[in-house]
């Protein structure tokens, strides 16, 4: 990790950083990019990157009128990765766990504000932005320098591989750091995610996805009742968003051959390994049967596991289960 004498640089490796960047770049460049996805149909289901919020993600000026400046921080959860490897009964994305359980949208804040705390520069203004706000942070990363959108439309650090959150801080002010390079495209002739997806969302030409089809997508996103993508009975058993074109990305092997950490979970969301990784699925299913939505919800609060609710989650275990049935 690079290193400026404004950022504490234990601090940040004390927060799982494994890379910082920064631009002075407001304007995505890959916007063309965005707004040709969204002019079709590739982004549906997911409606909120095609409503009134769009437009916001022209210019980061738009949501943090003050921007002179962005510190970009990919936030590791390879940890959360390595063991789940050896995990065989269900499967969950790492990021779920990459935090200690907690949801990263709240993890992150709080790594965001010790980070902005010991900046130690008179009049500076901090804007965060963790996923859930109008800013394409694929791009914003790009800009700082910090990697390339890979086939799979990752943001892929040559160093690091992918298995991070991006979470940045817009500053009203211009850093005394200079803005490091572009990188350029490293994935050459080599097309393993498209092969692996199993329900074939990938488009490696364009290098993005028809969100309908991803596994993620049909996990996390969709709250109902609702049939699974065509090919989800060829996955590994995915119930809660989908690594597989991460894992078999090359860029990922060396940065997980060097990860030392443990995987940490909060005592107050050990159960978590319990209801995932201990009870089979017909136990969690059983057991999600008889909640009503809110005492489940309630029960996940401040995971990120809580979003799909009592119904998303029985048709996340409902669709594998079936589909195991017809395994020969
Ligand atoms: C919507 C969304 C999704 C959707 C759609 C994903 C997608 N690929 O478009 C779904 C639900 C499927 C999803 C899944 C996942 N997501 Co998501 N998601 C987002 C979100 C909220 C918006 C992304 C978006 O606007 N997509 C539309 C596409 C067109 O834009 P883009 O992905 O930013 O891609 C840019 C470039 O690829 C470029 N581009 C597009 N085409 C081309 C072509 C060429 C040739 C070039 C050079 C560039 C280029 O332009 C785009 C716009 O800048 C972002 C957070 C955010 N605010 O940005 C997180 C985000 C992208 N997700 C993230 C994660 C971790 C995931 C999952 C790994 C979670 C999981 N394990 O289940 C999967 C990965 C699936 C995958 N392979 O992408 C991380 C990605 C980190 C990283 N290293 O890239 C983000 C950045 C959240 C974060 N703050 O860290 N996600
Ligand atoms: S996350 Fe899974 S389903 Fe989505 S594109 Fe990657 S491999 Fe395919
Ligand atoms: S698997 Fe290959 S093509 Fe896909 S993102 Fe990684 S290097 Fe690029």
């Amino acid at each position: 990790m690079k290193t400026s004498p404004i950022l504490n640089n234990e601090l940040l490796k004390e927060l799982g950083v494994l890379d910082w960047g920064y631009t002075e770049e407001s304007i995505p460049r890959s916007l063309p990019n965005f707004e040709k996805w969204t002019e079709g149909s590739q982004h549906l289901p997911l409606n909120y990157l095609n409503d009134y919020r769009k437009d916001l993600r022209r210019d980061l000026r738009l949501v943090f009128p003050e921007f002179q400046s962005a510190l970009v921080f990919l936030f590791s959860y390879q940890e959360a990765k390595k063991w789940l490897l050896d995990e065989k009964e269900h499967s969950v994305a790492a990021y779920t766990l990459g935090f200690e359980g907690e949801d990263y949208h709240r993890a992150l804040k709080k790594r965001l504000t010790k980070i902005s705390e010991s900046i130690e520069l008179s009049g500076l203004q901090f804007f965060h932005t963790i996923d859930a706000q109008p800013v394409l942070e694929r791009d914003l990363a790009y800009r700082a320098g910090l990697g390339w959108f890979g086939k799979n439309s990752m943001l892929i650090n040559q160093k690091e591989g992918s298995y991070f959150i991006i979470a940045s801080l817009l500053l009203n002010q211009k850093l005394p750091i200079k803005e490091s390079k572009l990188d350029v495209d490293h994935c050459g002739q080599c097309t393993a995610c498209a092969d692996a997806c199993p329900t074939v969302a990938i488009n490696p030409e364009t290098r993005t996805l028809e969100a309908s089809k991803c596994i993620s997508t049909f996990t996390i996103e969709i709250f109902k009742e609702a049939e699974a993508p065509e090919g989800f009975d060829k996955s590994r058993g995915e119930v809660f968003g989908c690594d597989i074109c991460q894992d078999v990305c090359p860029w990922n092997r060396k940065p997980l051959a060097r990860v030392i950490g443990q995987l940490k979970i909060k005592e107050s969301f050990s159960y978590l390994k319990t209801w995932l990784f201990e009870w089979p699925k017909e136990k969690l299913e059983a057991f999600i049967q008889n909640e009503s939505n809110r005492s489940f919800k309630k029960k996940l609060f401040g995971t990120p596991f809580d979003r799909p609710g009592k119904e998303g989650w029985l048709k996340n275990l409902k669709t594998k289960i079936n589909s195991n049935q017809n395994d020969p």
